[in-house]
């Protein structure tokens, strides 16, 4: 069971807010319509074998050709802001030079949308869609493509910046290096492995040069960034384990949030042969940790991790240098191993459901960044299979995801309880919530096989339903609403 909408309602701080997340390749199809231009992931999909049964992201949900449709679900959703982000190569189609008129008009009618329906809206700048032209001249790996992203944000706040009450300029640089130039699992589809570095660096780089240009327009929305977080918790108490928990930490959380939030990558990481051999100016490190106004946070699941197989898993050095004197350790074997949870709901994607690390992350986060920004969880949800339960008599469907619903909620009661009064995690100014995702769709490399939506999308139809989920986080919201309605009648009461 789970926490009922009323008592979870009742945890939610004043000026908390729940939200729905997508990202544009994700939802919108049209990928030739209207002046777009190719992105590098528009090539990438079309490689026989790069996608689940080679699924097309040519139509995805439509979105583009249903956009005030989907802004209706979300107005009778209620939720408080829409988190979508921009089609680069729609608004630039090359990734640089000339603005394509069109392309920019389509966010203009989504923002204009949004604001009428009293929804506020949080524009992501780059959600993983990098222009062709950029991505054929080297991509990330590319120093240019950080400053062609500095450009493209300030494009972005002369044409939005009246109307965007939160600006996020990248989300998830590690999925980007660690699937898209590390393992080849998406766009570009590089397997660059320790080479791949240049690329977190530069997405940083990025990272802090839109900063730099939305700060300069001086856009009055607050601006921040998002980094995905999961714990590293080792299989057993072997040093070994632990040793590759803490790597695959350095790895998968510090590299990326460290200099932004400290300005300096982790001592490890500048210890490494590959760190050393890759020049860049010391300048820069200001430029990535600039103050944020908020710190986005995606919270899927914590990651269990075991010392890889083959003999030495662990470099000596790095032994050594996390504290320990192994004998074991040498050179060769690969270092970690991610390990299953059989005891937990595991999703159809394979990841285990763990509310209770939500806790842990946020702990961690306030204990490693003691001068964290107000945080945002900026995405987090679940993907299982639905079934769709028709009642022949009236001719309606109804989706009974019990099981998203609960992940849904356990976690939000999780990230409330941690940062509310007495949690472990107390120091940390949580300001929000978005579900991922308002609407099922492309999954990246899982194509259509891995739902997430609040709303059912029939791929062949286009129709959306909306599942058991959708109702209970408008049942949320209402209660979280009269909640407030309270307030502020007791607040008025006591004026004098
Ligand atoms: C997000 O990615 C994306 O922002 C979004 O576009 C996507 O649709 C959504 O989530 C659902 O996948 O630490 O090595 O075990 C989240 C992708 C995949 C990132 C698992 C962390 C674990 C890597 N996450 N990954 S590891």
């Amino acid at each position: 069971m789970h926490i009922s909408a009323k008592d979870l309602a009742a945890l939610i701080p004043a000026d908390f807010t729940l939200g729905v997340a997508t990202a544009a390749f994700q939802i919108e199809g049209a990928l030739t319509e209207d002046g777009r231009g190719p992105a590098g992931w528009d090539v990438f999909a079309a490689k026989p074998g790069s996608i689940v049964e080679d699924q097309s992201p040519a139509v995805a949900c439509d979105h583009y050709h249903r956009m005030p449709q989907d802004v209706a679900l979300m107005k009778q959703l209620g939720v408080d802001s829409y988190r979508f982000s921009l089609s680069w190569s729609r608004i630039q189609p090359t990734g640089s030079g000339p603005v394509n008129p069109a392309g920019l008009a389509f966010y203009d009618r989504l923002l204009d949308e949004l604001l009428a329906n009293g929804i506020s809206p949080m524009l992501t700048l780059y959600h993983w869609d990098t222009p062709l032209a950029l991505d054929d001249a080297g991509g990330w790996m590319n120093r240019d493509t950080a400053y062609r992203l500095g450009e493209f944000a300030a494009i972005a706040a002369e044409a939005y910046g009246d109307r965007v009450a939160r600006w996020c300029t990248i989300n998830e640089p590690a999925t980007v290096t660690t699937n898209g130039y590390t393992l080849g699992l998406h766009s570009p589809g590089e397997a660059l492995m320790l080479n791949a570095f240049p690329t977190v660096h530069h997405q940083l780089l990025g990272h802090g040069l839109a900063l730099q240009a939305l700060r300069a327009a001086g856009v009055p929305g607050e601006i921040g960034m998002t980094n995905v977080y999961s714990p590293m918790v080792p299989k057993t108490i072997n040093p070994l384990d632990k040793i590759s928990a803490s790597l695959m930490d350095l790895a998968q959380n510090r590299v990326y949030a460290d200099p932004v939030l400290t300005g300096k990558y982790p001592d490890l990481v500048r210890a490494a042969k590959f760190f050393s051999s890759f020049e860049h100016p010391d300048e820069d490190m200001a430029i990535i940790s600039q103050p944020l106004d908020f710190y986005g946070l995606n919270y899927y699941m914590p990651t269990k991790v075991a010392v890889g197989p083959g003999e030495g898993a662990v470099p000596a050095s790095m032994a050594e240098a996390m504290g320990s004197d192994l004998s074991a350790a040498g050179s060769g074997g690969t270092p970690f191993h991610v390990e299953t949870w059989p005891e937990a709901d595991i999703t159809s994607y394979g990841w285990p459901v763990k509310p209770e690390y939500m806790k842990v992350a946020l702990k961690e986060m306030s204990e490693r960044y003691p001068n964290l920004p107000p945080v945002i969880i900026t995405e987090g949800g679940a993907s299982f299979e639905d079934i769709i339960v028709r009642d022949k008599s009236t001719n309606t469907a109804f989706i009974p995801d019990e099981r998203r619903l609960k992940y849904l909620s356990d976690h939000i009661q999780a990230a409330l309880e941690a940062t509310g009064p007495g949690g472990e995690a107390e120091s940390i100014d949580l300001r929000g919530y978005y579900v991922w995702s308002l609407l099922d769709n492309f999954e990246w490399s899982a194509g259509y096989k891995q739902p997430f939506g609040l709303l059912h999308v029939n791929f062949e139809t286009l129709e959306r339903t909306p599942k058991a989920s959708y109702f209970w986080f408008q049942e949320l919201i209402e209660e979280r609403n009269l909640v407030t309605v309270a307030e502020t009648a007791v607040a008025q009461a006591m004026e004098p």
